[in-house]
């Protein structure tokens, strides 16, 4: 399959205005740090430094929180939901009016391709403002318990694989079951949350309802820690999550842990091949295979396994690697030199184990953080390409033979994220999916996403349920619940 020469298709940067540095997004407006220092966020696609960051003090979150504390008691917690519901409204139409800024500064900062958030982050994000505004006034009718009532402060923690998204997934829900936020982005994509912050501004909402407190790993240990808080929303890696978990064992603080996975995605020898294999590309190579819920594991039925194979990497090497900002770019920059040399060892060690590498042989840009698209065969369980969560856009291709071989090798992780079935037959994707272990089963197609869907997992993937009517429940107290 020959690749189309297409000319440059650069979306262009001047839509976004960046600052040299950025304070921190506390109590409505942007303050300076008190104790706190600076870092730089880069372009990881070039290694630019687009911006100076702070990096926020444990005396900056206690000001975060105390300023949520207030808006939660003076206004946010006793406001109506259907006032509430305006505010979201809102913020959601400002960001379709702003989409073509958000877009290309989360391109510029993460790396992922602008097609990429362009018509899935940005537009998604919306949606979830969209979505939860609806339900802000029709809480008691939502079936979530008796006389549903806010929390109050609301701690929140995300990763940069979908930073505009992530923030989306988490503000949006508490906002409308009338909590306050103090949010900390990850590290190496600080920038969308800090636009968030002028649409918050914009959108004119009451001071101290959202605060973005920008830093690194201590800068969530102290929210995690804060004993004002009342409920932590964190995702990021299993790591993290137990140390969490640990740290708020014992105390009143509730939280959801939205974790890794290793994800299965299961071809039947019915499936239609052509169009298993697009979603086995899309399972891994979307956003470079920064996606929790990814189909890092490709599990294929023993007699048509060699057929798949060769259609698979014929069409990746049609995969356009490189420029984020071009409009036909595939995959993207790796989001960080750190992410890249963890994407290399794991690999290095799938070699070592004795797996047999493949990768789609493209040229890569000299500057900034870059990975081929790479296939593993011959991978057996016990490999710790098939076990570890390589969060790149790396695929492990194990086989199987019956169906209950491959619900066994499926399940077979600490992980329960999600998981992808392919076959003409319907019975078969009911009994699958009733016996997989996974928060989300897709039905011959991967990653659709949507805000009245839920999603989380199940062992070390997490607890709780982000999206739909099951997402607002982890943001109330009810009678019953307490
Ligand atoms: P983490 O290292 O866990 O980081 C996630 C967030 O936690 C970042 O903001 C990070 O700050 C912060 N953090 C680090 N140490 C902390 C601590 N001790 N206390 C409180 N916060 C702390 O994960 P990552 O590398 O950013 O993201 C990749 C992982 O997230 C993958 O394992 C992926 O599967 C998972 N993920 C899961 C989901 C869902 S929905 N299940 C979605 C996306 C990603 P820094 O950025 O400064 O380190």
């Amino acid at each position: 399959m020959a690749k189309f020469e297409y000319a440059p298709a650069p979306e262009s940067r001047a839509v976004v205005d960046l600052a040299p540095s950025y304070g921190l997004f506390i109590n409505g407006e942007f303050t300076e740090s008190q104790g706190g220092s600076a870092f730089k966020t880069v372009n990881p696609a070039t290694e630019e430094v687009l911006s100076e960051v702070t990096d926020a003090s444990a005396a900056d979150v206690d000001r975060a929180v105390a300023a949520a504390r207030r808006a939660y008691n003076g206004v946010w917690g006793r406001m109506s939901g259907a006032d509430r519901g305006k505010y979201l409204f809102r913020i959601a139409r400002i960001l379709q009016e702003r989409a073509r800024e958000f877009a290309v500064l989360e391109t510029l900062d993460n790396g992922k391709p602008i097609k990429e958030s362009r018509d899935v982050d940005v537009p998604l994000a919306a949606a979830h403002f969209f979505y939860h505004a609806g339900w802000a006034d029709k809480l008691e009718y939502a079936g979530l318990g008796t006389n549903p009532r806010a929390h109050g402060v609301v701690g929140q923690v995300i990763p940069w694989n979908f930073p505009l998204l992530m923030l989306a997934w988490k503000i949006a829900p508490a906002l409308a079951t009338g909590n306050t936020v103090v949010l900390k982005p990850a590290e190496t994509t600080p920038l969308t949350a800090l636009l968030f912050a002028d649409v918050v501004q914009q959108a004119d909402l009451p001071p101290g309802v959202v605060n973005i407190v920008t830093g690194a790993g201590a800068t969530g240990q102290a929210i995690v820690d804060h004993p004002d808080i009342d409920k932590l929303a964190f995702t990021g890696s299993t790591g993290v999550g137990k140390m969490i978990a640990r740290s708020i064992a014992g105390t009143r603080k509730k939280a959801t842990l939205e974790l890794g996975g290793k994800a299965a995605n299961i071809i039947f020898e019915d499936a239609a091949i052509d169009q298993a294999v697009e979603g086995i590309v899309n399972g891994i190579f979307f956003n470079q295979g920064h996606v929790c819920c990814a189909g890092s594991r490709l599990l294929v039925q023993e007699n048509i396994a060699e057929d798949l194979e060769r259609r698979l990497k014929r069409r990746l090497q049609t995969l356009r690697v490189g420029d984020p900002l071009d409009k036909n770019t595939d995959v993207g920059a790796i989001n960080s030199k750190a992410q890249l040399s963890r994407i290399t060892e794991l690999t290095a060690a799938g070699e070592a184990e004795g797996a047999e590498r493949w990768d789609n042989g493209c040229e890569l840009p000299a500057k900034g953080f870059w990975f081929r698209p790479t296939v593993f065969t011959g991978v057996s369980q016990g490999h710790r390409i098939a076990q570890e969560e390589i969060f790149g856009p790396v695929l492990s291709v194990l086989t199987f033979r019956t169906p209950q071989e491959a619900v066994a090798k499926a399940n077979n992780t600490p992980y329960g994220l999600s998981a992808g079935v392919w076959t003409e037959k319907g019975s078969r994707i009911l009994w699958m999916a009733d016996q997989l272990r996974a928060g989300v089963v897709w039905a011959n197609t991967f990653n659709k996403f949507d805000p009245t869907s839920p999603f989380g997992g199940y062992k070390e993937s997490g607890y709780g349920r982000e999206g739909g009517r099951h997402g607002l429940s982890a943001y109330v107290t009810t009678e019953s619940n307490g």
